[in-house]
């Protein structure tokens, strides 16, 4: 039912003896199935790149190291987590450049191989001064706290088992980066065989083997709550897409539970939102009806999400308050953190094997939950109807925009930037139809700047034209990244700019702190940006939207093969639908609406 772990193929030559250590990781790589990577050259790389540029990878260049491991963390969602994602950077600043975009990936639970060269092993500063080697930084101090493993490869002190165990991290338990650092003279040693790469990848995949065939028993008052609930709830985390589980098998978890399910953000694009027990994602910027059965449900199974702060509208202690729950996660860090909340209990274990254990235990019917599915359903028609009411007038808002790019054909895979008060609308209103793809640059740290470079990665691994959606701020911070548009022009690519003048969330909240902006739009700092001029470097068609109309066309002239930019200029009022916001009592002390509370306007 799951899809193989191991994608290792066997394709590579056994007709070979003796190799350099950039060739032998070379060929490991390609031995555990990756077909792709995404780098950026260096000298003390050089070797590295060699390898990689000759052998049967396809490497795509980047102009900056930040939007290498962004390309790579794009191809590995686009690829559904289903196997390491690769990055090769050089030493020194190639290192520190990709700081933002490797925090992001380890962050975000994705599955990538970052190699980086290191000054030759000579060089390496081992006198305590600030600055030893040219182009030297401490790699591993740097890397260790954002990645699941950081560490200087020496074939003298590293077998072919170790090295195959170290790779397997980045795909066992919860998934993230790992990090190889080949100082320069190592690079170049001559002393592998194939025999030695056929070792490494057979200690991978048995790992990765035994890892997929992990099994889990539920408790039984779990079983017994479920089934005795009278106002039951599921709510899927992004872990079921980062365990690379089918959506079939989603589904048919969702039709035996039968009971209603509420996603989060980052699991949007688990199940369509049609679905008649998909409910939406709950939280401080959510349809009424989502948080109302959040908030009414009396018995909840958290899958595979770690109730974060975001989510949980800083409160993970009354979400979901009045229900007993159980929250079932790999991580025992993040269970750890939720221990001694009220009415909470927490189960350590492979989501791939709950959702096979719930899938086979459970089978309820809906003649049981009939008053409570009526009530979920009256809660969706209710906040429809207010959405609708709100948003009556097709302009170009973050609603009628997120409605018209999520219900076109031609723009299924979207790639949203993940910083952005335009997107949180967008994201808020998105609906994911006929398995449509949500695809997040960079959901959990929010940097700005991760979208253009994680759609480059996605249009690397699909063929089909991706949907790019960033701020108009946003936009800039990896704006060398058109050229590798540019060089590439087998890459289909849509960028919608959600083009408001400048930093909106920035202006937002620095005019309700201070009644003034600095350095957020033309007025306090920054250049307005000529969208044309930009498309042109990177030779996308340029499209100006300045009506719902203008943007419907586009949207509906999409096609595989479109290299287009969307310049959206918005006409909001800045309304996104009901929203938590701070509110003070008659002492004057701030406090947050609850989220069974907040309403539209
Ligand atoms: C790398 C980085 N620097 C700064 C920020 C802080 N920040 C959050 S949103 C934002 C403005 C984003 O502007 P834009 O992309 O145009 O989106 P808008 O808020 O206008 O919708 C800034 C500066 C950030 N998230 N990431």
């Amino acid at each position: 039912m799951l899809e193989t772990r191991c994608l290792h193929t066997a394709s590579y030559k056994r007709d070979w003896s003796i190799v350099k250590i950039s060739e032998y990781l070379l060929k490991v790589i390609e031995g555990i199935g990756i077909t792709h990577g995404f780098s950026l050259v260096g000298g003390m790389a050089m070797h590295l790149n060699r390898a990689a540029g000759s052998g049967a990878l396809t490497i795509v260049y980047c102009n900056h190291e930040q939007a290498v491991v962004a390309a790579a963390d794009g191809f590995a969602r686009a690829d559904n987590f289903a196997r390491p994602a690769l990055a090769i950077v050089t030493s020194g600043p190639g290192v520190t450049n990709t700081i933002t975009s490797v925090s992001s990936a380890y962050y975000d639970s994705v599955p990538m191989v970052l190699l980086s060269g290191q000054v030759k092993s000579a060089d390496i500063n081992s006198v305590g001064v600030r600055s030893f080697g040219a182009q030297e930084t401490p790699h591993i101090a740097l890397l260790r706290p954002i990645t699941k493993a950081s560490f200087s490869y020496d074939p003298s002190g590293c077998s072919n088992e170790q090295l195959g165990s170290m790779l397997a991290l980045s795909m066992t338990g919860r998934k993230g980066p790992v990090h190889i650092d080949v100082p320069l003279d190592i690079q170049s040693q001559d002393v592998k065989t194939s025999d030695d790469v056929e070792e490494v990848v057979r200690t991978y995949c048995d790992i990765l083997d035994a890892d997929a065939n992990q099994s889990l028993i539920l408790p039984a008052e779990l079983l017994d709550g479920l089934c005795q609930a009278k106002q039951p709830l599921l709510v899927l985390g992004n872990a079921l897409k980062i365990a690379s589980i089918a959506q079939d098998d989603v589904l048919s978890l969702v039709n035996c539970l039968n009971v209603p399910v509420l996603l989060t953000w980052a699991s949007m694009d688990l199940l369509n939102y049609d679905h008649p027990l998909v409910f939406g994602c709950a939280g401080g910027l959510a349809g009424t009806h989502s948080n109302k059965i959040l908030q009414s449900a009396d018995f909840i199974i958290f899958l595979g999400t770690r109730l974060d702060l975001l989510t949980t509208g800083y409160n993970p202690s009354a979400y979901g308050k009045n229900a007993q729950r159980y929250v079932i996660d790999c991580d025992i860090a993040e269970l750890g953190k939720l221990e001694g909340l009220p009415k909470l209990k927490t189960i350590r274990g492979d989501v791939r094997a709950a959702v096979a254990e719930l899938t086979r235990v459970v089978a309820l019917s809906e003649e049981k939950i009939r008053p409570w599915l009526a009530l979920c359903r009256s809660w969706e028609v209710e906040n429809k109807e207010a959405e609708l009411n709100a948003f009556a007038e097709k302009k170009l808002n973050t609603y009628h925009i997120a409605d018209c790019i999520s219900g076109a054909d031609s723009t299924r895979y979207v790639v949203p930037t993940a910083s952005g008060f335009a997107v949180e609308g967008f994201a808020r209103f998105y609906k994911t139809t006929r398995g449509s793809r949500f695809a997040w640059a960079g959901h959990v740290l929010g940097s700005m700047g991760l979208a253009i470079p994680s759609a480059i990665g996605a249009a690397v691994r699909l063929d089909e034209c991706i949907a790019c959606v960033d701020g108009d701020g946003g936009f800039l911070l990896n704006v060398q990244e058109l050229y590798t548009i540019k060089a590439n022009p087998q890459l289909s690519i849509a960028i919608f700019v959600l083009n408001n003048k400048g930093y909106a969330s920035i202006v937002n909240s620095q005019t309700r702190a201070f009644h003034k902006t600095f350095g957020a739009d033309s007025c306090s700092g920054l250049a307005s940006i000529d969208f044309a001029k930009l498309a042109d470097i990177a030779t996308l068609e340029y499209r100006l939207c300045q009506t719902y109309e203008q943007l419907n066309d586009v949207v509906n002239s999409i096609a595989k093969g479109t290299r287009i930019l969307v310049d959206i200029w918005m006409q909001d009022d800045g309304y996104r639908g009901p929203s938590i916001s701070t509110k003070f009592d008659a002492e004057g002390r701030p406090y947050s609406t609850e989220l069974e509370d907040i309403s539209w306007r």
